[in-house]
């Protein structure tokens, strides 16, 4: 399958006629080619999407709302060859695709579409002498880069609220699962989006995806990713005073009092922990468990995994997929290998599968400090610490012990504990005997270093609009 950029509502091949290849993790064959877009291909998408933008500007909430709601019915209508294309390109299992990935991006699709038609904003009168308004207006082109772990659900996250609010994009999903995007492209033109409001470019990071955080015709960039690639696109950005939104990465704390339904946190622990084989940036990779209760969760939680079936990830019954590919599996199995250098037990897994493709056993590993690599840096991976605290204090100062702030999930019975712990714990999103559990309207995003920002709900709105003070003198 060849697939091409997406530009001014047509379907277009890369100005370099180059192609680069795209994988299936579960085979590590060849399943595609995308383009290898450069400047020239960003060029011609900014263009398309600045004449888009002079009528989509103009076009009513109500019509905006109208397209995107199509958009949403015909990804639903779509979900089983969207969950199938997406497992296949991510090495996520098909079971996951189908019910996080796919029924979020229409939920994405169809949120923003519906929160178009409620914004409201501010007036003041000013004493008696004159009425100050504020007036939201569309930016112009924005720029979207999304990763590899969850496409479809993290490019309509971005694509919604953008062309929702009025504005006209330049997409680039990551080089690694571009199949979903190119499909949604497809959608969009059948839904009847205009031509040139979404624009998708394929391609590498540094050449397609610098090419648009350094375009002088796009005036803001969210970006999904990791925290190096961030901080690159930010150095990129930051001279040309663009607005800036940064969803990057975590190293979440996953905090467990001995008073919590310890059935309950081994069961949502393995999820918090391997859902998408652990490559989700709101994974709980970092166990802390009260010492009373630490002995029983370490054998509940290793007797669990052990049950986990990983393996062909379009089977309705495997529980863990394969990951993206053969340098991340490289990258997360040396994690393993330093945790044993850095004094740590692997108490069960972190072994590769003998199989075609990218598998790796689930790996749990104790008797790590927080100070240890292996719980400072984002493995991004099915691989998680298990580690005892005392006091409630020590857990907090656990929690908060990396460079990171993204997520952190908190079990405990005691109500006043639960509140105090979580306004404590420096993370953007804290989940309290839950995880995962999510309401668009609430704003998302990391501190530290898991990013700069909030999208989300009407943050989002906020974010692809410019707010403008209007001062009449009555
Ligand atoms: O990221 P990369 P990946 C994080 C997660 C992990 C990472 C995995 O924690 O660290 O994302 O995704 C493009 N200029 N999150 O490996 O390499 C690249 O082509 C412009 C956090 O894909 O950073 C791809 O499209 N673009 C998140 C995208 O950036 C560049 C949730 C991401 O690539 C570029 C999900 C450059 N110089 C994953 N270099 C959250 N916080 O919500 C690369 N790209």
């Amino acid at each position: 399958m060849k697939i091409t950029n997406f530009i001014g509502g047509e379907f277009v091949a890369p100005a370099s006629s180059a192609y680069i290849d795209d994988y299936e993790p579960a085979t590590g064959k060849v399943i595609a080619e995308i383009p290898d877009s450069d400047a020239r291909d960003v060029d011609a998408a900014v263009s398309a999407a600045r004449k888009a933008f002079i009528s989509w500007s103009r076009t009513s909430a109500a019509d905006r709302s109208e397209l995107l709601l199509r958009l949403a019915d015909l990804v639903e209508q779509n979900l089983e060859e969207l969950a199938r294309l997406e497992s296949r390109d991510s090495g996520k299992t098909v079971t996951l695709a189908r019910r996080l990935d796919i029924p979020r991006a229409a939920a994405n699709f169809r949120f923003f579409a519906t929160a178009i038609l409620h914004q409201s904003t501010e007036a003041h009168t000013t004493d008696a002498g004159a009425l100050n308004y504020t007036l939201r207006q569309p930016l112009g082109v924005a720029g979207l880069i999304s990763p590899w772990n969850l496409p479809l659900y993290l490019l309509s996250w971005k694509i919604a609220p953008a062309i929702a609010s009025g504005n006209t994009c330049v997409a680039k999903p990551s080089e690694l699962t571009p199949l979903t995007a190119n499909r949604l492209a497809e959608l969009a033109v059948k839904a009847g989006i205009p031509p040139g409001v979404i624009n998708i470019v394929h391609g590498y990071g540094a050449k397609a995806g610098e090419a648009i955080t350094t375009h002088p015709h796009v005036p803001a960039i969210s970006f999904t990713g990791g925290t190096v690639t961030g901080a690159r696109v930010a150095a990129s950005a930051a001279p040309l005073f663009k607005k800036l939104s940064l969803e990057l990465g975590g190293k979440n704390p996953n905090v467990i009092f001995a008073d919590a339904d310890l059935e309950q946190a081994v069961t949502t622990s393995i999820q918090s922990s391997f859902a998408n084989q652990g490559e989700i940036c709101l994974c709980g990779s970092r166990i802390f468990v009260e010492r009373s209760a630490y002995a029983s969760f370490v054998e509940k939680f290793v007797t669990a995994i052990k049950r986990l079936r990983i393996g062909d990830p379009s089977d309705e019954s495997t529980d863990v997929g394969a990951l993206i590919s053969e340098a991340h599996l490289q990258k997360v199995a040396g994690y393993i290998d330093l945790a044993r250098r850095e004094g740590g037990t692997v108490e069960t897994g972190g072994n590769r599968i003998n199989r075609p493709g990218w598998f790796l056993e689930p790996a749990v590993i104790t008797g790590l400090g927080c100070d240890c690599r292996v719980l400072q840096e984002e493995i991004f991976g099915p691989v998680v610490t298990i580690t005892p605290f005392d006091t409630e204090d020590e857990a907090i100062a656990f929690a908060n012990s990396t460079r990171y702030g993204l997520s952190a999930t908190l079990w405990t019975r005691d109500l006043q504990r639960a509140h105090r712990v979580a306004a404590a714990i420096d993370a953007g999103t804290v989940w309290i005997n839950c995880w995962m559990l999510r309401d668009l309207r609430v704003p998302f995003g990391g501190m530290r270093e898991s990013g700069v920002g909030r999208e989300g709900g009407f943050e989002s709105l906020n974010f692809f609009t410019e707010a403008k003070n209007v001062c009449v003198k009555l």
